[in-house]
């Protein structure tokens, strides 16, 4: 089955590095093509654009930044949508609005070709050891038809309801992941401010209810400042506008997730590089420096 995939970015190259490796015959296309290198050299073939992707594949994954970024590689000049064959099915893994999931599902449906929105968990982590989770919305027929696909990227796929469903679940979720990372993070922050040791503190935290996997796995990297990115904050924040909007569409509030937001959003800004989203950590160093209060650095101890 030839599998065709847009965005080797962050996610998007080890998850085609494991279609290769899983004996798939991959297409790939690359806004910038440099970052194709690596996959090309691993076997795939290289197409001239988006739609040239779609035309040659079975199966389309397309895994791009934002909505714009989606819009883009789908509609825009030699876009995907007019490449792709009848019978074929797009799979979008890129984390956007419900809304603009069940538009490319309608544009697909035009072309006699299905649409499955499945957004992913794991990060980069989870995309190179292709244990990555698929939150899948569309026709259980479908899900049965690229099954053998996604298990080459992943370890587990959740059909959620209909097109939307998978990408409102990943709203929420990330929602839960950026709430928890902020609270461990404002939590290191007081008690290092209160001269209390922030090492301890994780100590604790790993012996009690509060425990969950994303901080055992953050905390440490907030402790020893570092931010490389799994899953940069950049596009965290812009997972907490999306949930936002819906919320907003569906006229529920969110407080925590606002409150949230603003804090992704100022340490969002203190950034040039790009950086996890475990780097909110630094919203505290800007009110230290700023000689706003008193505290220490998160990794102060
Ligand atoms: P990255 O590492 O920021 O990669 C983003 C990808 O999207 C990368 O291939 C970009 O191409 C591509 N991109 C961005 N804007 C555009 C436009 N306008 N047109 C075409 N292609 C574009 O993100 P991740 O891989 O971490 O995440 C991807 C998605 O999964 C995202 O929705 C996350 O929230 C979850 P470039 O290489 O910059 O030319």
């Amino acid at each position: 089955m030839p599998v065709g995939l847009i965005g080797l970015g962050l996610m998007g190259k080890p998850m085609a590095l494991n279609l290769l490796r899983a004996g798939f015959a991959v297409t790939v296309w690359n806004r910038t093509r440099t970052r194709a290198d690596e996959v090309l050299r691993a076997g795939a073939r290289w197409a001239d654009s988006p739609r040239e992707v779609a035309a040659g594949s079975d199966v389309v994954i397309t895994i791009v930044s934002d909505p714009p970024a989606l819009e883009q590689v789908l509609w825009g000049e030699m876009g995907a949508v007019t490449g792709l064959r009848p019978g074929s099915v797009l799979v979008d893994s890129s984390t956007v609005s419900p809304a603009l999931a069940r538009r490319a599902a309608e544009a697909c449906a035009a072309r006699g070709a299905d649409f499955l929105d499945a957004p992913v968990t794991g990060g980069t982590w989870g995309a190179e050891k292709g244990e990555l989770v698929f939150m899948v919305g569309g026709k259980a027929e479908v899900l049965r038809r690229v099954e053998p696909v996604l298990a080459a990227m992943g370890k587990r796929w959740f059909l959620l309801g209909p097109h939307g469903a998978g990408q409102t679940v990943k709203l929420a979720m990330n929602a839960i992941l950026a709430l928890q990372v902020q609270a461990l993070a404002e939590a290191l922050a007081l008690v290092s401010a209160a001269g209390v040791s922030a090492e301890r503190l994780l100590e604790v935290l790993a012996a009690s209810m509060a425990r969950a996997p994303v901080l055992d796995i953050k905390g440490p990297l907030m402790l020893q400042r570092n931010f490389a990115p799994s899953f940069p904050l950049r596009l965290m924040h812009k997972d907490l506008s999306l949930a936002l909007e819906l919320a907003g569409q569906l006229g529920l509030p969110l407080p925590a997730t606002a409150a949230a937001r603003e804090t992704y959003s100022a340490a969002k800004g203190l950034v040039r590089e790009d950086v996890d989203y475990c780097a909110v950590a630094r919203f505290w160093e800007r009110t230290a420096t700023a000689g706003e209060r008193p505290t220490g650095s998160v990794g102060d101890t």
